[in-house]
């Protein structure tokens, strides 16, 4: 009696992945394949690369010690066809199988690709809904159904009351759903953050990096202070770490962004949450139970929560809710070229060369930094989505399309014309300089709009305004641009385009065609 073909990919180890549910250790075969395809469809941060290898190389040693065969394919094999698709045709073709078990994938490109075996393989396909997410794919379709606006928030609530996480009976514990007025503060001079322990690359994953470093030389980061977890220990010791030393100050400061201070008091999880390391729900039940204890406060633990359970699950929900057309938004016209100082970090600009310094050698950037800082220049400036796209999926380690793309198309962009948020999130230097200390360390002057000195965030963010004054005019959460643009004489506003349009020259954003 033959067994059953199970694919695990390189984003699915986990022990409970629905592929494996009824996995039967005497006949069936769990396929795991180091491939050139995923490895080199955007030319991933070496980080990235080393955190898969060592993660799949970790997971499928956990299979073999469970006595599960695994048929395992190395990036360096002679025989390896380099595609996931072909890696499994390549699998069935070796032996004779009944079936072949598929846990539908985190990205609509590969997805397709999957869906195609269907008709390709010569053994019934069982594709199984990815069930590692709080909210399916088809509960998310039904509470989008029929809504005008998609509003985070009142999905938010709906999966705090279906999971009763942070609630008493049908009320949010202490009386209100949202803590955020109490989240935003700036971190105060003199408090310093917690030390964070980082993990010790185990033997697999030096190998991992090792590898990395031979195959892949020209891609983008340094591998020197790889610090993720790559087996589920390793990542239940980094949420360990947050509860017990980071998780009651993370509320507070959790826009705040320090010079060469990469981490703060983040949670650091987002790559591990993301292959399967760590599942949402049981993160989640830790940081409620760590409330209900009384040993974290109240707007740490919903803060952290609203992160995973809202912001997660839903910016899962609509692109998957809207691909393939959401990828293909760009609601702005946005038309320019990424500035060569996103890869180089050799700008003028405090703010900016601090965020790229820290993706260089850590493959990873806190949300505000992403948002406010790398996002919303890109955003002001006009560079064309699919840039912006590549970038954030090259440089971060926690990157896959279906998180990427509607945090950057949507909301650090707008490109997709306000699914995401209400309003652009454009905050000028002001904000940066609120929320940071870069601005006292900048070359520029943040409290100038235009000149030589003048912070380019400001002429960028009210030459912005002007550009989209058809669209954006009437949306009353940005109103306040528009009654002060309405002040200045033309002449202001006229140098300020100028001013705007030296400066993307100046940086390399210039029209993508033409
Ligand atoms: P914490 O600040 O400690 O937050 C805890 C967890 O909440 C994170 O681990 C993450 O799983 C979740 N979370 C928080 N915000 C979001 C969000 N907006 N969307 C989805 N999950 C969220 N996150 C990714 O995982 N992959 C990406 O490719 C990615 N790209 C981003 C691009 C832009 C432009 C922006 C603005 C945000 C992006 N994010 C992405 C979301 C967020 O910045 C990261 O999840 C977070 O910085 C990861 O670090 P952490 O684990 O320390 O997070
Ligand atoms: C990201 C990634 C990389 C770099 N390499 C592999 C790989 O060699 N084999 C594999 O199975 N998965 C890899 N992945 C993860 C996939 O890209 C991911 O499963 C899809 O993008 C769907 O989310
Ligand atoms: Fe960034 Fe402007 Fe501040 Fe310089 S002055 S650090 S460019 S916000």
């Amino acid at each position: 009696m033959p067994g059953v073909l199970r694919l695990v990919l390189g984003d699915q180890l986990s022990d409970s992945l629905s592929a494996l549910s009824d996995l039967n250790p005497a006949v069936d075969v769990v396929l795991m394949a180091e491939v050139l395809a995923e490895a080199t469809y955007v030319k991933h941060h070496k980080q990235k690369l080393a955190l898969i290898f060592a993660g799949m190389r970790n997971f499928a040693q956990r299979l073999t010690a469970r006595g599960v065969v695994v048929r395992y394919v190395p990036i360096d094999d002679a025989d390896n066809t380099h595609g996931i698709d072909t890696e499994v045709l390549r699998a069935l073709a070796a032996q004779p199988f009944s079936e072949l078990v598929i846990t539908e994938c985190g990205e609509w490109r590969l997805q397709a690709r999957l869906e195609s075996l269907r008709s390709r393989a010569d053994v019934r396909v069982d594709m199984r809904e990815d069930d590692r997410f709080v909210c399916s794919r088809s509960e998310f379709e039904a509470w989008a159904r029929g809504r005008p606006d998609l509003v985070m928030e009142f999905f938010y609530r709906e999966m705090r009351t279906r999971t009763g996480l942070l609630m008493e009976g049908s009320s949010p514990a202490g009386g209100r759903w949202n803590f955020d007025a109490d989240n935003r503060k700036r971190m105060p001079h003199g408090l310093h953050p917690p030390r964070r322990q980082r993990v010790a690359p185990n033997p697999i994953a030096r190998a991992a990096i090792a590898d990395v470093a031979r195959l892949f030389p020209d891609n983008f980061g340094e591998l020197d202070e790889f610090g993720f977890p790559t087996t589920t220990e390793e990542a239940h010791a980094v949420l360990d770490h947050f509860v017990s030393d980071v998780l009651d100050t993370f509320g507070d400061y959790q826009d705040a962004m320090g010079a060469e201070q990469p981490f703060l008091w983040h949670g650091l999880i987002s790559s591990a949450l993301n292959m399967g390391l760590l599942l949402p729900l049981e993160v989640c039940r830790r940081i409620a139970g760590e409330y209900e204890a009384g040993r974290a406060p109240l707007n740490a633990c919903e803060g952290f929560i609203r992160q995973i359970l809202g912001w997660r699950e839903f910016v899962r929900g609509v692109y998957w809710l809207k691909m393939p057309e959401y990828g293909l938004r760009n609601a702005l016209g946005a038309d320019r070229h990424l500035p060569w100082f996103y890869w180089s970090g050799e700008s003028q600009s405090a703010c900016i060369n601090d965020v790229v310094a820290t993706v260089r050698r850590h493959a990873y950037a806190h949300h505000i930094q992403r948002l406010m800082v790398t996002g919303q220049f890109a955003m002001l400036l006009g560079v064309h989505p699919d840039q912006v796209d590549e970038w954030y999926m090259v440089v971060f380690a926690d990157a896959y399309e279906w998180v990427e793309m509607p945090n950057t198309r949507g909301m650090a962009t707008y490109a997709d014309g306000g699914i995401m948020g209400t309003k652009p999130y454009a905050g000028s230097g002001a904000y940066i300089n609120k929320m940071s200390d870069y601005c006292g360390r900048c070359r520029y002057d943040v409290r100038q709009r235009t000149g030589p000195d003048a912070c380019p965030f400001n002429v960028l963010y009210w030459d912005f305004f002007m550009r989209h004054e058809a669209r954006l005019r009437d949306n009353h959460r940005v109103g306040y641009a528009y009654q002060t643009l309405a002040r200045w004489p033309e002449a202001h506003r006229r140098e300020i385009q100028d001013e705007a349009e030296r400066r993307r020259a100046e940086y390399g954003a210039t029209p993508v065609e033409g």
